[in-house]
């Protein structure tokens, strides 16, 4: 989805998206290298404005350590600092670099998206919707969140707006049983892709737990490969209890990749590299706005740069 998924400007808007992260760390690092040396005070400050991005402990400590045996007492500039991070943080990123693709093999290939209540899974199944739907993808949708009325009406909108199928069921029946009947009607269609949306009541693990256990044990009875994808869906304006959620959705679901969203609204988007090295998911989109257009693809050298505004 990587080139996919790119679009004019697409770059400045990500850098636009990520400015409340990156001005945190250049206004923090402008502050810090009054004096020149880079010293041990300075390698503390350094540590804790990274950390007030939510870059976590472990990736923090490493690029402290990294910098500190480059450059300790040597001059150093904030512009020095901020490439430094950037291809640091790129590298540590390479590896989690991957485009969600559709796979023809699989008729319809079928996707289900989960996360908390408000992490953005609704809005993301239109952003990718849409895009795939430009690709001339035959696709179907599943309000699978069948509990809340406005997140079936909300599937139905963007369903209306790109004139994909969206199937629904009503107030409060059981979404497994739905997610077969619509799986059903893909496999007969020969759609390209299904993507399934599901409610994400976490408060109560246990139900949500069952509830998606069940949707896929349903959907392996029709294609034991299903779903081939499991993308959980987190928001950044959480900042590290986005990791305890990941764990919690680990479990849950077996996830395949992650899209990471609200980029464009924190300054915790250092957060998005400790989700990656903790748990080594691929992470397929970063969503820095509510548009359809802005749900970006994830290159770890332009969101290292754009992190520390370079
Ligand atoms: N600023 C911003 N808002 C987003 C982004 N993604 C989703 N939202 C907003 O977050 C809110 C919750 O999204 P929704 O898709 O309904 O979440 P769901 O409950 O997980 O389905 C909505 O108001 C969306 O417009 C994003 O990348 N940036
Ligand atoms: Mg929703």
């Amino acid at each position: 989805m990587a080139e996919e998924l790119s679009n004019k400007g697409w770059l400045s808007k990500l850098k636009e998206g990520l400015k409340r992260t990156s001005n945190k760390i250049t206004e923090g690092l402008e502050s810090i290298l009054v004096k020149k040396k880079l010293d041990k005070e300075m390698l503390e400050e350094i540590e804790d404005l990274l950390l007030s991005t939510d870059l976590g402990v472990p990736t923090t400590k490493s690029l402290i350590h990294v910098l500190e045996k480059n450059r300790f007492n040597q001059e150093v500039t904030s512009e020095e600092i901020k490439s430094f991070l950037a291809e640091e943080i790129a590298k540590s990123l390479s590896p989690y670099s991957s485009s969600l693709s559709i796979d023809k093999t699989f008729c319809p290939h079928v996707v289900l998206v989960v996360g908390v209540n408000g992490s953005g899974k609704t809005t993301t199944i239109g952003k990718l919707a849409c895009f795939w739907r430009n690709q001339g993808k035959n696709i179907r949708l599943v309000a699978g969140d069948t509990f809340r009325a406005a997140a079936v009406e909300q599937l139905k909108v963007w369903g209306d707006r790109l004139n994909i199928p969206v199937e629904t069921s009503k107030n409060g029946a059981d979404p497994a049983g739905l997610a077969h009947e619509a799986l059903q009607k893909s496999i007969n269609a020969k759609d390209d892709l299904l993507m399934i949306d599901t409610a994400g009541r976490l408060h109560n693990k246990e139900d949500l737990m069952a509830e998606l256990s069940k949707i896929i044990r349903v959907l392996k009875k029709l294609d034991p490969e299903a779903p081939h994808s499991s993308i959980l869906v987190l928001d950044a304006t959480i900042g590290q209890n986005a990791l305890a959620q990941a764990e919690t959705f680990k479990k849950i679901a077996g996830i395949t990749g992650l899209i990471v969203t609200k980029l464009d609204g924190t300054a915790k988007g250092g957060v998005l590299v400790a989700l990656a090295e903790k748990f080594q998911l691929p992470i397929h989109a970063i969503g820095v706005g509510e548009g359809i257009e802005d749900l970006k693809p994830f290159e770890p050298q332009a969101f290292a740069n754009s992190l520390v505004d370079l």
